[in-house]
């Protein structure tokens, strides 16, 4: 009796342990209503990266990715590779049915992104040409794909990423063959193929790297001096429970000091920040994620209004963040769980951007 009674309990912890492990929906002092959203409660729109696979696959992630966000980034859809993957053929099948779910309720579509020195195809990381033959690969890439979406996409992520974490020019492949005004070139292609897009430049690291930070809005003024077309800043916000709060603070207020629209355009937050296997998602660490959540929406509400973008979840569910998924890390980064379960994170987030 005394061995089953241990059994019995072992049992119990086990379970307990396991529903905790995955991000169970754990009760805290500050709950969403069931019946409200997301897109229902926030000052701003609030937006979600879609896989394409998913919405197509997966019906409680369509559910949510329907209910809870008005606004919607293609994870994937849009890049270089998925929409030009041959140099003289565009396949917009994927990037089209992102939009067609967004539209059907509605949603604002952001477009992501146009310049970027991942997801290229082969042909362009073997393209051989002169300058002039690459100049005309990168405007006819740019100018094909905002016209393509010229209908439904009014917002785009023109160059992504085109800074190290030191502050200096990434040494990409645009920079290498385009010299290192490209940036500027982009935009002005874009702008050329759809004047009424809101042209972003989008980065990672701002709320960490001062260095960064620095040269990103150094970057943002001197386009603005010299009348290139851009008209917001994308902080991308692939953060963790332990960067500063005043630093992520200090990073937005800076960012909008440049008077662009700023958006959160990739925002999750990674727990296990020594990425080790043994992780759990304790209550501490799903409480630090709550608390995280809400900060950086509080903050994000504090910009003038007219400057709020919007902020964008990268990813739905832990199950389906690139974190787990590409980077193969054990973490809990996102607000629903891999049962697409609301998470405190989902509490404190939404009681944030009230
Ligand atoms: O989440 C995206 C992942 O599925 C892709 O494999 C990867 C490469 O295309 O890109 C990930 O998204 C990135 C985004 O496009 C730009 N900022 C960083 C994101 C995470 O790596």
């Amino acid at each position: 009796m005394k061995y089953l009674k241990s059994v019995i309990a072992l049992f119990l912890v086990v379970v307990l342990l396991s529903c905790t492990d995955q991000g169970s929906p754990a009760s805290s002092g500050i709950n969403a209503p069931a019946d409200k959203t997301l897109a229902q409660a926030a000052k701003f729109k609030i937006g979600c990266a879609v896989s394409v696979d998913l919405l197509r696959t997966n019906a409680a992630y369509l559910g949510l990715a329907n209910k809870e966000y008005n606004s919607m980034t293609a994870e994937n859809a849009m890049k270089f590779d998925a929409v030009h993957p041959e140099q003289a053929t565009f396949n917009f099948s994927d990037a089209d049915h992102i939009v067609n779910t967004a539209k059907g309720t509605n949603k604002r579509i952001h477009g992501h992104a146009l310049i970027w020195h991942q997801a290229l195809p082969d042909w362009v990381t073997n393209f051989q040409g002169d300058s002039a033959a690459w100049e005309n690969m990168f405007k006819t890439h740019i100018t094909t794909v905002v016209n393509h979406f010229k209908a439904d996409i009014t917002s785009w992520d023109v160059v992504n990423e085109a800074f190290e974490d030191n502050g200096s020019l990434r040494n990409t492949l645009w920079r290498q063959k385009l010299g290192p005004d490209y940036v500027a070139r982009a935009f002005k292609y874009a702008n050329e193929a759809n004047p009424n897009c809101k042209l972003f430049y989008n980065d990672y690291g701002t709320e960490y790297s001062s260095a960064k930070l620095t040269a990103v809005i150094n970057m943002v003024n001197d386009l603005k001096r010299r009348g290139i077309p851009i008209h917001g800043i994308g902080s991308q916000m692939h953060t963790h429970i332990n960067h500063s709060n005043t630093m992520i603070n200090s990073s937005l207020q800076q960012l909008a000091s440049t008077g662009l629209l700023i958006h959160i355009s990739e925002l999750d937050i990674r727990t296990n920040t020594a990425n080790l296997p043994t992780a759990t998602y304790s209550p501490t660490v799903e409480k630090a994620l709550a608390d995280k959540y809400k900060y950086i929406a509080q903050t994000y509400g504090k910009l003038p209004s007219v400057q709020q973008f919007g902020i964008t979840l990268w990813n739905i569910g832990d199950a389906d963040s690139w974190i787990v998924l590409w980077l193969n890390q054990k973490d809990w980064p996102c607000l629903f769980n891999d049962k697409y379960e609301r998470k405190m994170a989902y509490n404190y987030f939404y009681s944030g951007i009230q």
